[in-house]
């Protein structure tokens, strides 16, 4: 993956969010609050952990779904594509999330050992909502917009 990594523009539906760290001489605590810091209502919480370094995840777009993304350790490249603007982020640091919204194609690599992926979604698991084929992904972006 030798494209831009943190570029300028992230696509539609996709934005940075600014996580509040309370830290003391005891550590740090960062709270994450639906319809505030999450722009939707947490239905569900998940996390990637122990994922080889060549291991390569993601590789869909969802119909409906939004989330938001934290790496509370460790780093990760995700690859952020709505079928007009593509993006490389570089996931890093509890204090900042991404969100990503639906219909916006993503893929990981480069998991660090320790990488842990926090991902707060919008919805309960929906095999259904998942594209899974990119050429069926820009079929869709493209049938959307017309
Ligand atoms: C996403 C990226 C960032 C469940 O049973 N429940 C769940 O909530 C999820 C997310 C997954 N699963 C099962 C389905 C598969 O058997 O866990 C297995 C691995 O899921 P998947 O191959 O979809 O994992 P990733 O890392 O490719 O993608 C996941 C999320 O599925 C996806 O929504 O945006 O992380």
């Amino acid at each position: 993956m030798n494209e831009f990594v943190a570029a300028a523009s992230l696509p539609a539906r996709c934005s940075w969010v600014a996580l509040s760290s309370h830290r003391d001489d005891r550590g740090a605590l960062v709270a994450i609050e639906g319809e505030a810091d999450a722009p939707f209502s947490i239905r569900r919480v998940y996390f990637l952990h122990g994922t080889a370094p060549d291991a390569e995840r993601g590789f869909h777009a969802h119909r409906e779904l939004t989330q938001l993304a934290v790496c509370v350790a460790g780093s990760c490249l995700m690859l952020l594509d709505d079928g007009e603007i593509r993006s490389i982020v570089r996931l890093h640091g509890a204090d900042r999330g991404l969100v990503i919204g639906s219909m916006v194609w993503r893929e990981m690599r480069e998991f660090s050992d320790d990488c842990v992926l926090l991902v707060l979604a919008s919805e309960h698991y929906a095999e259904a909502d998942y594209i899974r084929d990119h050429a069926r992904f820009l079929e869709a972006v493209t049938e959307s917009r017309q």
